[in-house]
């Protein structure tokens, strides 16, 4: 909105001419996202408390957990709440890809929404159920990804990491590969969301790393010599992930153990939710398996575990998601959610890296 106000009078005052800049605006739209929680963050927590949105903690999981029952949760509203207000004020809204992520993250937050209320009236940790989520997820990435098809004419050739040479025209399957994405990394990033700052860390460093594909793909002269798909318009998605990084920021100062507030179904899913789509318009999708390679792990080792079970009735790890196999072995919590931290930034410097290693 600031950019539409303000940039027309650049004639007159030529400081407003910044408003132009893609490089100006992601820096703002996070200050704004992280002022906005860390200010509203305690009043927001002791709102959730007053309303009894405590958490409900399983009694199957590591005993640990047992001492946050009662946390308060839906802490993911505060978060979207920021990057909708500093988005609508600080991006192009003229950009058909900054509403198409905000549609997913508001639909994908209000299916988890949902699934958190239902757990607090039932008290119990189960919620929706899993084909109910996964209908409704897999209804809106459809929508999105035939808008992307269909109405936007998203190029739909296949961008492989350190490969410039190969990519391959996906065609229609361009639309069941980007539900896969934005239905899998929603999902991924809710199965990690098991401890404190364990999902919001990876995420923010996976947003900021997406400012740059973003700027990246979205300018001719970059593009060309990096040799990546040139997505006219796509670079306005930094400022939506700098608003994300920002939100983050702020959120994870709170979530930070030991938590006064989890971000609940209504966080995760819309999180993940926003960063698929993202990297499904700017022609980055196989590089999020790099950048978002805590996810992956996270869910690998669900699968692993599932699998091993049914199979050989015998378990790969003590206890999946990998975070909990940690913590029976003894890792303090802390211990478990720098480390993966860690490995975020190594593996985010790693695809960053991409863009010149092809
Ligand atoms: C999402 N939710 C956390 C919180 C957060 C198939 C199976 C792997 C599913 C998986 C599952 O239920 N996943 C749901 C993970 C939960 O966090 C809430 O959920 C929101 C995110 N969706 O915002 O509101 C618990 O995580 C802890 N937490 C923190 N700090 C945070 O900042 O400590 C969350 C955020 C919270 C709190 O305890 O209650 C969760 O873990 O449920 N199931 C599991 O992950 C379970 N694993 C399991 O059953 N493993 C089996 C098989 C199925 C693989 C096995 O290994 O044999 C574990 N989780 C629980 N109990 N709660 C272990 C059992």
């Amino acid at each position: 909105m600031l950019y539409h106000l303000l940039y027309p009078f650049h004639t007159d005052w030529f400081v407003l001419n910044v408003f132009k800049y893609i490089t100006f605006r992601p820096i703002y739209a996070a200050i704004t996202a992280l002022i906005i929680t860390l200010v509203l963050g305690p009043w927001f927590i002791r709102k959730l408390s007053l309303l009894k949105m405590g958490e409900v903690i399983r009694n199957d999981g590591p005993q640990s957990h047992l001492k946050k029952e009662g946390t308060p949760t839906m802490g993911g509203i505060l978060v979207l709440g920021a990057v909708v207000i500093s988005t609508l004020l600080w991006a192009n809204l003229t950009n058909q890809y900054i509403w198409m992520a905000l549609l997913v993250t508001f639909s994908f937050g209000l299916i988890g929404l949902i699934d958190d209320l239902d757990k607090l009236k039932h008290r119990n940790g189960s919620g929706l159920s899993m084909f109910s989520k996964l209908f409704l997820q897999l209804l809106v990435a459809l929508a999105v990804s035939f808008y992307l098809y269909f109405v936007l004419n998203l190029d739909t050739h296949l961008n492989v990491p350190f490969l410039k040479n190969i990519s391959p025209e996906m065609g229609w399957f361009f639309i069941v590969f980007a539900v896969f994405v934005i239905v899998g990394t929603s999902n991924a990033v809710n199965l990690t969301d098991g401890l404190d700052g364990l999902a919001i860390g990876p995420a923010m460093i996976a947003f900021a790393t997406y400012i740059v594909f973003a700027y990246s793909a979205g300018h001719y002269n970059i593009a060309q010599y990096l040799q990546i798909p040139f997505v006219k318009g796509s670079g306005e998605l930094a400022v939506f992930c700098g608003a994300m990084v920002g939100a983050a920021m702020g959120f994870l100062w709170y979530n930070t153990y030991p938590a006064q507030i989890f971000m609940g179904d209504v966080g995760s899913l819309a999180l993940g939710g926003a960063l698929g789509t993202v990297a499904v318009i700017t022609k980055h999708e196989i590089v999020l398996a790099i950048v978002g390679g805590v996810f992956v792990i996270e869910t690998l080792s669900v699968i692993f575990q599932v699998g091993s079970y049914r199979l050989r009735k015998k378990r790969i790890f003590r206890m999946a998601p990998i975070h909990h196999h940690f913590e029976l072995k003894g890792w303090t919590e802390p211990k478990i959610i720098v480390r993966f931290w860690i490995i975020s930034i190594f593996l985010a410097l790693i695809a960053i890296s991409t863009l010149k290693l092809r």
